[in-house]
């Protein structure tokens, strides 16, 4: 649809950007710190650096808010590690960990800076993990003890919260994110007994953060990215609807209507993937109303039909690069797209596709919680860092995003991945997201110092616009 005009972003749009804690923060063992699955991680492909010092934010982090105000941060978008708070998964409470959190979360009210607090990003305890992570039901109760923990000590200056980052991910590519139990025994079927898990835990902790502070607003954080079918051919369609209903609504109709979609039941059915489902459970997820999604987006999927019978999948992929289902669905390289450094797809158009699909399907408040280009950035001779190519890219999605609210799509915040330079989860640290430099290579430390890329004054004009100067 063409506007003749466009609607313009609200007075208080939540620009910022985003972080997750074990990317960043470092400092994996210090002041009474735990091991969380991250840092037990062995195997990092070749070449690739592991998370223990990331880019030293623990220690960094003023430094690191005073340059997100002055780009002009409205929100920040971070994790807490739940290991810093409580070290062994449930049981004591670390001090120290509190402390920096309330540390970082004062900092950033210093500038006005709004704190979206992520509950739990990827990085489970290790002791829970031990003891059969996601696939034992007590992680339940771990998780809502530990949310508690964390709505007591800073639900009176945190107003958004975020329950789990892309749990659809974990699900689907747990492998490539290096948290999937080697150890597990028939895979998919445990997988998808995790998945329910974390929906209740989920739900449970939607409803506890309403009760404890009425006047705080949470949602759930999946990666989603709209489905398109290879050709009109009906069988590619039908394979586009699996997909969208396996990879996307799962989980958004899990948290928002309390239920499984019939199609994602019949895939569970088919494949002997039906989680066992306790008397209650449904009822814990239809009594959770979260009030606003959180989505990160990259790019579309595209998929065929797959004709082939079996429950093994099809092909290798990470979580931006589709594993095929036999029988469901079967990735498809959309060849009307580009491809970033790294093989992943860029589609601005398919981000208004997906935000008109989501609203209209949930009519929620959207944020977006993750956006951005993975590059090889270069610091230039005079110091400089011109990552033209990364302005490029959110000018584009700028745009679009802007046409999707002028389609009426309800967004009230945009923070991109990442506001920092960060560790990949899989691709270590060339493969920069950042506003900000930071000074480090793959296994030489250097000294960690901060340099703003040319993005970082291209964002500030946007924020500084609200959104009206995107050209540079
Ligand atoms: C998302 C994760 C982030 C981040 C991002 C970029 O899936 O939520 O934690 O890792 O993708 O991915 P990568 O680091 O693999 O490039």
């Amino acid at each position: 649809m063409k506007h003749k005009n466009l609607k313009p972003f609200s007075n208080n749009f939540l620009w910022g950007a985003s972080t997750s804690a074990y990317q960043v923060e470092g400092a994996w063992n210090e002041d009474g710190k735990g091991p969380s699955v991250m840092d037990m991680r062995e195997e990092f492909p070749e070449g690739t650096t592991d998370f223990k010092v990331a880019s030293d934010h623990y220690h960094h982090y003023k430094e690191d808010v005073s340059l997100m105000a002055e780009m002009g941060f409205k929100a920040y978008r971070f994790s807490i590690a739940w290991t810093r708070i409580i070290p062994n998964g449930t049981g004591e409470v670390n001090s120290k960990g509190i402390e920096f959190y309330n540390n970082l979360i004062n900092e950033l009210i210093k500038y006005n800076i709004e704190p979206i607090v992520t509950m739990y990003h990827f990085d489970l305890p290790h002791v829970l993990q031990e003891k059969g992570g996601w696939s034992n039901r007590e992680t339940i109760e771990a998780f809502v003890e530990y949310a508690k923990v964390l709505l007591n000590s800073y639900g009176d200056r945190v107003k958004y919260w975020l329950t789990i980052n892309e749990q659809n991910m974990m699900i689907m590519h747990g492998k490539a994110l290096g948290i999937l139990d080697s150890n597990l025994e028939e895979v998919d079927c445990e997988l998808y007994q995790q998945n329910h898990h974390m929906l209740v835990a989920q739900a449970k902790v939607i409803d506890l953060c309403h009760q404890m502070l009425p006047a705080a607003l949470i949602g759930p954080a999946p990666n989603i990215a709209y489905v398109y079918p290879a050709t009109s051919k009906p069988e590619d369609v039908l394979a586009a609807q699996n997909f969208n209903a396996i990879r996307n609504w799962l989980y958004l109709d899990a948290a928002i209507y309390g239920r499984y979609n019939a199609t994602a039941w019949s895939f569970l059915e088919e494949k002997g993937y039906v989680p066992t489902i306790v008397d209650g459970d449904m009822d814990i997820l239809q009594k959770a109303n979260p009030d606003f999604i959180a989505f990160n987006y990259y790019a579309t999927k595209t998929v065929e039909a797959s004709v082939e019978d079996g429950n093994e999948k099809i092909g290798t992929g990470d979580q931006e690069i589709v594993i095929g289902e036999k029988g469901v669905y079967k990735g498809h390289s959309n060849p009307h797209l580009p491809t970033n450094d790294f093989g992943w797809q860029i589609d601005p158009v398919g981000f208004r596709a997906t935000l008109r699909e989501v609203y209209e399907r949930y009519q929620l408040p959207i944020i977006i919680t993750e956006n951005g280009l993975g590059a090889i950035d270069k610091v230039e001779e005079d110091g400089s860092i011109n990552d033209t190519y990364r302005i490029n890219y959110y000018k584009q999605h700028l745009e679009q995003m802007q046409l999707a609210i002028t389609d009426g799509v309800d967004v009230f915040g945009y923070c991109p991945w990442s506001a920092i330079d960060l560790i990949s989860t899989h691709s270590g640290a060339k493969k920069r997201y950042g506003f900000i430099f930071v000074d480090r290579e793959e296994f030489n430390l250097k000294e960690l110092r901060r340099i703003p890329k040319q993005s970082f004054y291209w964002y500030k004009d946007v924020i500084a616009s609200n959104g009206e100067s995107l050209d540079y």
